[in-house]
């Protein structure tokens, strides 16, 4: 085990070990093939990504009305012409299109949308499959699966064979953010035996809920998002929710509980699944959850910027709490970099630093290798500098490390 002395060693070290690493994606949106057109892939998805759209409103004078009348294929040329003919594709949603359809051996300097429409074409979903995840070098991905959703819910309810690299999460956001407003009574008509004050009986059917769902799923984890506002305890239907069956049920199944915390949803309506925004959460609500449930399991992603250092914090008191990627507004270069360096200073190789949130297969691709990049950047310096203290790692500790930060951390995060 030969330890390394040198310092370009070291990061040649780094920076190999961190590329060749097989990733364990924990969040995306993507799904098996046997969930049909809800896997999502092709150029013309990569550039109606709802981060496009956003841009696309700012950069051209098209109204909404106009754009969501169009065909995607309309949507498509609109994306094209605005971010990358007109404008030079610099955003980290632009570039990344670019660093995909590269990677896929695409004529970029073409520029010629329909060339890149014939390669997908003349593609089937499972080839490229194969060949995204091999690109991205990712082994697994964890999906959000909504069995509220009535395109996803009749997948579950017959024997499914799907892809093994593909697990499943269970998300609750309609039970927990939308009980009062209508929830209740989808629940009823599933025939769930539950009322408006959420007394004993109701928490019981609504745990049976959930218990029929992870035994249907064997999800990774339950997730919900939740706004800024956010509070626990709370004197709420979700209080309630959380407190009398989120976190029996968590802890019966051994099945962690994810909160992604600070998404105010349709801010702008207008823009659709582009309109979200975000806002500062209090974290409060993260440290009761923590310390009254210490046999519970809580994985966590934040939203702002401004929760990131007191989320290091505590996930330095309470060793029941995983911190985990870059979210969304989060998931840009100068954050990523500012947030991985936050998390190694105070929380060394106990978090997982990144997952993609891809909705589209292809984004695997630019995902991670921007994310890889910034990651192996930081460690490259941390690393130095432990060095430079005196302390010599090898390269197999290299790799140790490395693969806790990329899975392993995640899978026995799961088994403890
Ligand atoms: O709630 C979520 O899981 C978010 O990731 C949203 O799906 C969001 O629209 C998104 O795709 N962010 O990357
Ligand atoms: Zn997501």
């Amino acid at each position: 085990m030969t330890r390394i002395a040198n310092h370009d060693e070291l990061e040649r070290a780094v920076r190999q070990t961190v590329a060749a690493q097989p990733i364990t994606d924990i969040h995306t949106h993507l799904f098996s093939p046997d969930f049909g057109d809800l896997l999502l892939w092709g150029v013309d998805e990569l550039l109606t990504y709802h981060y496009l759209i956003a841009e696309t409103f700012r950069a051209s004078n098209v109204s909404y009305d106009h754009y969501w009348a169009m065909t995607k294929t309309e949507q498509a040329d609109l994306i094209w012409k605005t971010l990358f003919l007109e404008n030079s594709p610099i955003s980290e949603s632009c570039r990344g299109v670019v660093t995909t359809l590269n990677a896929l051996g695409l004529n970029v300097e073409s520029r010629d949308l329909n060339d890149y429409r014939w390669y997908f074409a003349e593609t089937n979903v499972h080839d490229f499959i194969d060949r995204v995840f091999e690109l991205a070098n990712v082994e697994s991905v964890v999906m959000t699966n909504d069995p509220f959703d009535p395109t996803e819910q009749p997948v579950w309810q017959q024997e499914r064979q799907g892809d093994p690299r593909f697990h499943a999460a269970l998300r609750i956001d309609p039970l927990l953010n939308g009980y009062e407003s209508g929830m209740r009574k989808t629940f009823k008509a599933w025939g769930y035996d539950v009322t408006r004050s959420l007394g004993k009986k109701s928490c019981k059917e609504i745990r049976r809920f959930l218990s029929e769902w992870i035994e249907r799923m064997n999800p990774k984890y339950m997730a919900v998002s939740l706004p800024p506002e956010f509070m626990y305890p709370e004197n709420s239907a979700r209080g309630r929710i959380i407190e009398r069956c989120v976190l029996p049920v968590s802890k019966e199944y051994n099945v962690p509980f994810a909160l992604m915390i600070g998404v105010t949803r349709a801010v702008n309506p207008q823009l659709r699944m582009a309109g979200d925004g975000m806002g500062k959460a209090d974290l409060r609500s993260l440290e009761n959850l923590c310390r009254e449930n210490p046999d519970n399991k809580f994985l966590t992603t934040l939203l702002s910027r401004e929760n990131q250092h007191e989320l290091c914090v505590l996930g330095r008191k309470f060793p029941n709490l995983m911190i985990f990627g870059c979210w969304w507004f989060m998931n840009n270069p100068s954050v990523i970099e500012e947030i991985t360096r936050e998390r190694i200073e105070l929380l060394g190789l106990s978090v997982i630093p990144q997952h993609s949130d891809a909705r589209i297969l292809d984004q695997l691709v630019y995902k991670w290798s921007h994310s890889r990049e910034i990651i192996a950047d930081v460690l490259v310096d941390k690393y130095a500098d432990t060095l430079t203290a005196g302390w010599q790692v090898s390269t197999d500790e290299v790799k140790r490390d490395v693969s806790a930060l990329f899975g392993e951390n995640f899978k026995r995060f799961l088994e403890a």
